[in-house]
C-alpha cells in the first residue's frame, strides 16, 4: 500500500497570496498543495493536504492520521504554534514523525512568535525558505521513513 503524509495548516493559512504578499509571497495554498503532491510523488508517498481555522479539527486530523497509518505528518500550526497545548498532545500521542513548517523564519520575527510548542512534539523544523519549506519538508520526511526517489 502506498504510504501516505498528512499535510495540515492552521489558521489563515487559507488566506495565502491574497493578503501580505511583503511576508508571505504571492503563492496561493492550493499552489502549495500542488507543490507537494508533486514533490511527494517523486518519492511515491500520496498526500492528505487540508487547512482548518479550527484547533480541534487540526486535533481530529492528527488523531486520524495515526488511525489510517499514515506514514507522517508535514504541520504549519500557523497561530496555534505557540499556543496550542491540545495540538502538541495531539502529535505526542500519534508518534508518527513530524515536521514542523513554517512560511517565515519565525525567529526573525516578533517574540511571541519564537516558542513553538510544536517544536517539541517535532522531528524536525523548517522555517524562512517561503513555500519551498514544505517541499523540504516531504523531501526529508521521505528520507525519515525510507522513501526512495522513484526513477
Ligand atoms: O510563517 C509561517 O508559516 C507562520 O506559521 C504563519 C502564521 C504565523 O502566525 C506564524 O507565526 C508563522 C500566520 C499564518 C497567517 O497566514 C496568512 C497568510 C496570508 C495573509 C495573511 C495571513
Amino acid at each position: 500500500m502506498a504510504k501516505t503524509v498528512y499535510v495540515l495548516n492552521g489558521p489563515n493559512l487559507n488566506l495565502l497570496g491574497t493578503r501580505e504578499p511583503e511576508k508571505y509571497g504571492r503563492a496561493t495554498l492550493a499552489d502549495v498543495e500542488k507543490l507537494c503532491r508533486a514533490t511527494a510523488k517523486r518519492y511515491g508517498i500520496g498526500i492528505e493536504f487540508r487547512q482548518s481555522n479550527l484547533e480541534g479539527e487540526i486535533v481530529n486530523w492528527i488523531q486520524e492520521a495515526r488511525a489510517r497509518k499514515a506514514a507522517g505528518i508535514v504541520l504549519n500550526a500557523a497561530g496555534y504554534t505557540t499556543t496550542s497545548v491540545a495540538i502538541l498532545d495531539a502529535l505526542l500521542a500519534a508518534k508518527l514523525p513530524a515536521v514542523e513548517v513554517h512560511i517565515t523564519n519565525i525567529h526573525a520575527r516578533e517574540s511571541f512568535r519564537h516558542n513553538s510548542l510544536i517544536s517539541k512534539a517535532a522531528r524536525a523544523l523548517i522555517c524562512g525558505f517561503g513555500i519551498e519549506g514544505y517541499a523540504l519538508a516531504i523531501t526529508g520526511l521521505a528520507a525519515m521513513i525510507g522513501a526512495k526517489a522513484k526513477s
